[in-house]
């Protein structure tokens, strides 16, 4: 892509302005002008949200990896592709350079190849965060084979149901993983699962860990010395751009995991065009982004948009804990990073930490720092505003979800003026809305309402695989002519929006509707708290009453509960307001966090209305031990 970026405030707006009055020639012009196509679109876009069908780019072909990999070899062939930062500090860094990555993408995609894999087939991706698995992505690009990636944290049982769900008939998989001190043993995780999916024929198994694994005959093979005797040139399938590139699951409040389609064209557009515009990358940066490539945010922001646009990503295979909770600033002083994108969960979990292991390092290369996947609350905002950014690096609250494949609502750094809590303003392109709950918009500002988005952007999925009727009701039915998002948002003053939630998490006490978001918030603010999180229970006369859950700093472990209980509703009136007082409080020692770290607050909803009976799928929990504890000391 070009190196040129938005300036001011004002360029923003009139960018913003010319995006959305005519959005067809606004793409056209981007898609022209940093991409690289084997055919020219048709028709920029048709769509009707009623059907639901959104086309982007129809009649282009292209291949994407030819816009990640082969445009950048004459110009970036030695440049760093990705940096893969192992989970052990002690063992070497490796940097890929981009004549490599192609090299080894197109063994890869050989391979592939050589193992019946065709056009249009789904392959699993069952991969801890080394380099065969942003390899192993963009080797089914190269061949329009479609990939799921399933994150390496899962069960076996969310295993076999995704791959069953899309009908993959191939696994990549390793022996096993690196977390911090611990291994893994991924084999057996995929042997289990397997013992539930016959159209599975084969599995291709990279080498990590070396431990002892069992290879089924047949089935299962090594993958090493197949990419070592395959061909180093893969010829780039051509695809239409409406293609499917990948399906991600995503998991709903209710029902089995969605499996989110995106296509190729649209997806490429977007996931490059906001990497380059939300973290403002130059030529020679390093930009590090800390998510899993198993969640939309690292497939977005790890391996296709950075790749797009010629960057050097980095691979962290490792945990932020290990050696020790100094491990996130060591590797940006070890490998310079200019621009960090990470998640409030992980800053919360840092910020509890003494400060020593942020500042013993110099964090002097950054230039922005990024947060997505939760609200961000205030206080952990100025923690990384104050220790990892010395108030020096702008911080971009990015909101955007698996469904929309790039980031949605954010501030472009060093163009638009922060606040803490808020994402700020829609990017170029997306036209947010505020809906009321009997369908009607809500216009001006100081409003707030659930978050909806009017018009299509090029990288929207297109379905969920193998149930569209699923996917208009979840999404297009809610109202009419509009995506639904299922996050609740407020407009201010100056059109600034701040997701507070989920809407299933809003919370009507009284007849006043509360996000949780804010009222954490509050909670957070209390210097003996460390993380809360608030849910309803029913109350005979409020309608719904608030239940907050609460774990302490190891300060305030020492502290009478009755007083922290007081001061903390304290802290809500003052900051919310009485209403948002809470009923019940009690402390425990941690959360139920789903892998991608975000609360599961519907268990927590449960225990606080006595309902513990079928507590649903927890399948997807990263801690159920704390679950029971929870219950046992229930308020
Ligand atoms: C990228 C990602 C999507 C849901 C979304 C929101 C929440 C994500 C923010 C946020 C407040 C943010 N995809 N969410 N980013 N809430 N501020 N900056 O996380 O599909 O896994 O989750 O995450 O509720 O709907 S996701």
């Amino acid at each position: 892509m070009s190196n040129y970026h938005i300036k001011h405030l004002e360029e923003y707006y009139q960018v913003y302005r010319k995006s959305v009055r005519n959005p067809e020639a606004f793409w056209e012009e981007i898609a022209e002008e940093h991409f690289v196509w084997r055919k020219r679109w048709d028709n920029v876009l048709s769509w009707d949200f009623k059907k639901p069908e959104i086309k982007w780019f129809e009649g282009a072909k292209l291949n994407i990896t030819e816009n990640c990999l082969d445009r950048h070899l004459p110009t970036r062939g030695d440049k760093t592709a990705i940096i893969f930062e192992p989970n052990d500090p002690k063992e070497e860094a490796l940097h890929i350079t981009y004549r490599e990555l192609h090299e080894r993408v197109c063994r890869m995609a050989n391979v592939l190849l050589g193992h019946g894999v065709k056009k249009g087939d789904r392959v699993c991706i069952y991969l801890p965060m080394i380099p065969e698995l942003s390899v192993a992505l963009l080797a089914c690009a190269r061949i329009g084979a479609i990939h799921s990636v399933v994150f390496a944290g899962f069960s076996s049982h969310a295993l076999a149901t995704r791959i069953n769900d899309s009908d993959c008939k191939i696994v990549i998989t390793s022996d096993g993983s690196f977390r911090g001190s611990k291994s893994i043993d991924l084999k057996g995780i995929v042997d289990k699962a397997l013992e539930g999916c016959p159209g599975v024929a084969n599995v291709l198994v990279a080498k990590r860990t070396n431990a002892k694994i069992d290879m089924l005959k047949g089935r299962d093979k090594w993958l090493q010395p197949l990419l070592d005797e395959a061909y180093a040139d893969c010829v780039a399938e051509i695809m239409d751009a409406e293609d499917p590139l990948f399906i991600l699951y995503t998991s709903g409040s209710t029902g089995t995991p969605k499996g989110m389609v995106h296509t190729t064209a649209g997806y490429m557009v977007y996931s490059a065009y906001t990497f380059k515009n939300v973290f403002q990358y130059t030529e020679n940066d390093v930009y590090w982004c800390t998510a899993d490539i198993g969640w939309i945010t690292g497939h977005s922001y790890i391996v296709y948009g950075p790749l797009a646009n010629g960057a050097t990503t980095l691979m962290f295979e490792g945990v932020p804990s290990y050696p020790d909770y100094g491990r996130f600033w060591d590797v940006v002083e070890k490998h310079k990073v200019n621009q960090f994108y990470t998640a409030p969960t992980a800053i919360r979990a840092l910020a509890k930490e003494n400060l020593d292991y942020v500042e013993k390092h110099d964090l002097s290369s950054l230039k922005v720092l990024g947060s997505v996947g939760e609200p961000i609350n205030e206080e952990a905002w100025h923690w990384y505003n104050n220790n990892v950014g010395k108030k020096n690096s702008p911080i971009v609250d990015t909101w955007w979800q698996t469904e929309t494949g790039g980031i949605m609502i954010t501030p472009i750094p060093y163009v638009t003026p922060t606040t803490p809590t808020y994402a700020t303003l829609p990017f170029i392109g997306i036209q947010p809305a505020l809906m009321d709950e009997n369908g009607q918009e809500i216009k001006g500002n100081q409003v707030d309402g659930r978050l909806c988005i009017k018009f299509p952007w090029p990288s929207i999925s297109r379905t969920i695989w193998g149930n569209h009727d699923r996917y208009r009701d979840t999404y297009f039915s809610a109202y009419e002519n509009m995506y639904f998002t299922g996050d609740g948002a407020l407009r201010d003053a100056v059109g600034y929006y701040r997701i507070t939630g989920r809407v299933d998490d809003v919370i009507i006490v009284s007849g006043h509707n509360l996000g949780t978001a804010p009222i954490e918030d509050s909670i957070n603010e209390h210097p003996a708290v460390a993380e809360s999180a608030i849910v309803g229970f029913p109350h005979d006369v409020k309608g719904n009453a608030l239940y907050g859950y609460v774990i302490l700093k190891e300060t305030g472990e020492s502290r009478d509960r009755e007083n922290l209980r007081k001061e903390i509703n304290q802290q809500i009136t003052e900051h919310v307001g009485p209403i948002a007082k809470l009923d019940k409080i009690q402390f425990v020692s941690g959360l139920p966090k789903t892998r991608s770290g975000k609360i599961m607050r519907r268990i927590l909803r449960k225990i606080a209305s006595n309902d513990t009976s079928n507590l649903g799928d927890t399948s997807t929990l990263l801690n159920p031990e704390v679950v029971q504890e929870i219950m046992d000391n229930a308020l």
